[in-house]
Order: C-alpha cells, then structure tokens, then sequence
C-alpha cells in the first residue's frame, strides 16, 4: 500500500516537472544557455528572414563599434534583458532620447589655469583614436563633425578639448573631432579650411552633421547642444567678448552647424577671403540667398566664452572683405565646395583629435 502511493506520489512529481519544463519553454522565459543553444539551431534551421536578420544584427554589433571584449559581452547581456519577451529579433540598440539625460545645464568656463593633453586623456577614457567617440548605451541621433581652423593656437585647442569632450558625450553625439591645420604662413584663410574639413571628415566616415567652431570659445550650458538642426545653426549667440549679446542680426561667426544638405545647397564656403574677416557674413548670405533661415538657441543656452587673445600674425584685415560680402550671390555657384583645391601635407591621428595639415595655397596677387 505505502509502495503503491510513493509510486504514485513520484508519477505526479515527474507529470508536474514535464509541464512546468515545457511551459518554461513555450513561453520564453529562456535561460541564457538555452537562448544561445537555441541560437546556434536556428541560425541552420530559421527562416531566411529571421536568419538574414539575426545575422545582421550580430554583424551590427561587431562592426559598429570597436568595443572590447568585455564591451561587447555586455551589450549582449543588455540585449538578455530586453529580448525576454520577444527573443532573437530586437538585439539593435535603441535610438538615444531627443534630449539627453546626462545634460546638467549651466557649467563654470574659465581659462587662468593651463590644461595638459594628459588631463584631458584621463577624464577621458571613453574616447576612440582621432578624438572619435559613440554613446556605448544607444544610438546616437546624429553623426556630427567637428571642425576646427587652426594654426599655432595649441593652448587654445587644450581648452577647447578640456571643457569639449565631456561636453560632447553627453550631449550623446557619435562625434569626431578634426583639427585642420594651415600649414606654412601664408595669410590665414579660416572659411577654406572649413571646406577642407567637411571634405576631409566625409572621407572619414558618413557624417551628416559638421560643426565649425574657433579654436577659443567655449559654451557655458551643455544644453546648447553641438548638432544640426532643420536650418543652418548659429551656436555662439551670447558671447562675453559682446557682452553676451549678438553683435548684429546677421552675425554667424564663431560656432556654426550645418547639416550634410544644407552644406550642400550653399556650395559650401568661400575659398577666397584670404585674413580676418568678411568670411562668415559670406556664409551668412549664403544661406540667406538659399532661402533658409538661421536656428539658434536662446540668449541663456546659448552663452559662451572667448579666450582672449591677440590678431594672430598673418592674418590681418581683409581689406576686400566689404567688397566682396556684396557679391555672394555672383560667386557663391562658382566659390565653394565645386572649385576646392588643396593638398594634404599630414594626417595625425592624436587620442583626442585628428590633426589634418594642409595647404590651401596663397592669395592671388592683384
Ligand atoms: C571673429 C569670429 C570668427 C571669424 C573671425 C573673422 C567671433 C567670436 N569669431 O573671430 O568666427 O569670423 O572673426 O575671420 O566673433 N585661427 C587660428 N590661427 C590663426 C588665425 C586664426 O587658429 O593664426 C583660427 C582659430 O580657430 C580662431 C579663428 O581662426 O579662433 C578665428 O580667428 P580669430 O580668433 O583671430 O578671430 P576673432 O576672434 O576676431
Ligand atoms: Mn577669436
């Protein structure tokens, strides 16, 4: 009698244990070995889509970014989580927010101490060579260039990087930053070295966004976001050096973005202001000529400052500019991006920038 109920004790155990098994299964809650086991049968058994699919994914991960190892592992571990109701499919990052959360707002900017490149290194950990950097937790809206006319202003570049890249991470941009350097000393010529930057940048990788910002000034609220928009942007509307205010309506110097199209639909920039000046109020007209308009942030975001410094040798007065600035809409189809010409003498590849050096020739004698 009491063999007969252990037996029948034992057959419910066993019934019970089959069912709650293949209700585990059935109903995905999938341990990690099984999904990988289950992973492996079906990228030789799945339909062509969902193997086309998962295999894509995989690829995705691998090849998007160059994380380590452990990265990686972790990326999977993430995606665990967030396959638990429909595995196999959603292994793709999500978008990041419109606004981020990592945004603290209003930062102190100052200049009377100097940086070091190691500084900037070490808070700086999750930067890839060439000043390249992706959010690791999602898909970052936009791919924004930035470039930067340069020549012999390397304190000024410490600072930029110093208060730039944290900014730039967590304003969760998948960026790159690109130095472009003139070479010899020629007069300056700060508009061609930004055509040469887009088109150096786009050798690179597919950007869609290209932020021109000065060597020295730096933003005060990281809200003030490094990203294109449906216009042409202007970014440093309330600087110290006027007195945090636009200097006038039409001004579009100091940072700018635009997008890959709208880039595009103005013919890029001026090659030929050659010295200070005349060169942004140029592009100015040129976007004006195109019909858009200029976007910019409020007078409170949208504060900066500028390190303050001397003219620069060789880069005097343009004394064409005032000229010139009255015949934007005769040249700007021939001047640009369609008639660029210039040589790249060196492409250095530092932990915290790209450093292109070229040379954009010298001003014709007239
Ligand atoms: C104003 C504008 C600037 C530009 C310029 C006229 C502001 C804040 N900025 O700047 O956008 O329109 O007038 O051309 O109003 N640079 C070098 N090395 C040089 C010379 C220039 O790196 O030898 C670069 C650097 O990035 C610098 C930028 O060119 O920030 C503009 O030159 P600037 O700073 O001498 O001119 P600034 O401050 O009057
Ligand atoms: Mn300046």
């Amino acid at each position: 009698m009491l063999k007969k109920k252990f037996c029948s004790l034992v057959l419910l155990y066993l019934f019970s244990f089959s069912v709650y098994f293949w209700y585990q299964l059935r109903y995905s809650n999938v341990t990690k070995w099984s999904r990988n086991a289950l992973l492996f049968s079906l990228k030789d058994s799945q339909s062509e889509d969902g193997l086309i699919k998962s295999r894509v994914d995989y690829r995705g991960i691998h090849l998007e970014s160059d994380l380590g190892k452990e990265q990686l592992t972790k990326e999977n571990e993430t995606t665990e989580t967030k396959t638990h109701k429909t595995p196999l499919v959603t292994e793709e990052l999500e978008k990041c927010p419109d606004h981020s959360p990592l945004l603290v707002g209003p930062l102190r900017v100052e200049f009377s101490t100097p940086v070091s490149l190691d500084t900037v290194r070490k808070a700086n950990p999750g930067l890839q060579e060439g000043g390249r950097y992706k959010p690791h937790d999602c898909v970052a809206l936009q791919k924004v260039a930035l470039i930067i006319p340069f020549r012999l202003r390397d304190e000024h570049l410490k600072f930029w990087l110093y208060y730039l890249h944290p900014i730039l991470q967590r304003q969760q941009l998948d960026y790159g930053v690109y130095v472009i350097n003139q070479d010899g000393d020629n007069t300056f010529n700060r508009a061609k070295l930004m055509n040469i930057g887009y088109a150096e940048a786009l050798k690179e990788y597919d950007y869609d966004c290209f932020v021109f910002s000065d060597v020295d000034i730096i933003p005060m609220d990281d809200r003030n976001t490094y990203k294109c928009f449906s216009q042409p942007r202007h970014l440093s509307v309330s600087m110290d050096k006027y007195g945090f205010k636009l200097p006038y309506n039409q001004y579009f110097g100091g940072v700018s973005s635009l997008s890959k199209e709208q880039i595009m639909k103005i013919n890029g920039f001026p090659n030929n202001y050659w010295g200070w000046g005349g060169e942004d109020d140029d592009i100015f007209n040129r976007v004006d000529n195109r019909e858009m308009s200029i976007s910019r942030p409020d007078s409170v975001v949208g504060k900066c400052r500028m390190i303050r410094h001397e003219r620069d040798k060789n880069n005097n007065d343009n004394p064409q500019r005032f000229k010139r600035i009255t015949h934007t809409l005769m040249t700007m189809d021939t001047d640009g991006l369609n008639s660029l010409e210039y040589e790249v003498v060196a492409v250095e590849k530092h932990d915290l920038f790209t450093k292109i050096t070229v040379d954009v020739g010298m001003p014709p004698e007239d």
